[in-house]
């Protein structure tokens, strides 16, 4: 937990007046929700974007003035967290089901500080299953579809329900274990029918910052 702290308030170090700012969904996002709470707090101002229904309770309830996506062309700084990273800084996102705000917020950031802990730093993506957000109409063939890549699909559940996102549709988490490709595999997988995007990050982030459990926090 304090990795996460300390790699989110370095963060939110980045942030000026004035700015449009994106939030992060997660454990790691929501401190450097609290960091920017207690910043305008003190008088930052700044509005922000939230990538999720979450995120942005969390950031009204700390006073943090939110627009909505379409009041905004551009966003200035994003903070966001990650499930994986890579030596390229290329991304697994989505563990959280809220992947396809995320990188709808993240296309449209001048910059993209992705937060971590030393246990998502990885030499090659693919151990953690990549989420692919899926429309539900269909579902069944997509899943077959996304299993002839070469991974095991499995539909994310809720209890016994299936897991819905912010957008009203599945999650489908694809166990690769080694993704060799991740440029290749992304824009395959998005021109699966049924696909609405899924959770590789492809040269989005701008800057990585990443926790410690010994307290010490590097910017890669
Ligand atoms: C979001 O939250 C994600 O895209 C990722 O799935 C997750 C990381 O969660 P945490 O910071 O809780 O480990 O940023």
């Amino acid at each position: 937990m304090e990795s996460k702290r300390i790699a989110a308030e370095k963060a939110a170090a980045y942030i000026r007046a004035g700015m449009i700012v994106g939030l992060g969904t997660g454990s790691t996002a929501y401190w450097a929700i609290q960091k920017i709470g207690k910043n305008v707090k003190e008088g930052l101002s700044i509005q922000a974007v939230a990538t999720s229904v979450h995120s942005e309770n969390l950031a009204k309830e700390l006073g943090i003035p939110v627009l909505s996506i379409s009041e905004v062309d551009s966003i200035d700084l994003t903070i966001d967290g990650a499930d994986e990273v890579d030596d390229s800084w290329n991304l697994i996102k989505g563990g959280g089901g809220a992947l396809l705000r995320e990188k709808i917020v993240a296309s449209m950031s001048k910059e993209l500080i992705i937060i971590v802990d030393e246990s998502k730093k990885v030499n090659q993506l693919g151990k953690f299953p990549l989420p692919v957000e899926i429309v539900q109409f269909g579902n069944e063939v997509t899943q077959k579809r996304l299993g002839k890549l070469g991974c095991v699909p499995q539909l994310r559940m809720s209890e016994d329900q299936a897991f819905l996102t912010d957008n009203g549709n599945y999650i489908v988490d694809c166990h690769f274990e080694h993704i060799i490709q991740p440029h290749e595999l992304n824009t395959t997988i998005n021109m699966i029918p049924g696909v609405v995007d899924n959770g590789l990050f492809i040269k989005l982030a701008t800057r990585v910052i990443v926790g410690y459990n010994d307290g010490s926090v590097v910017e890669l």
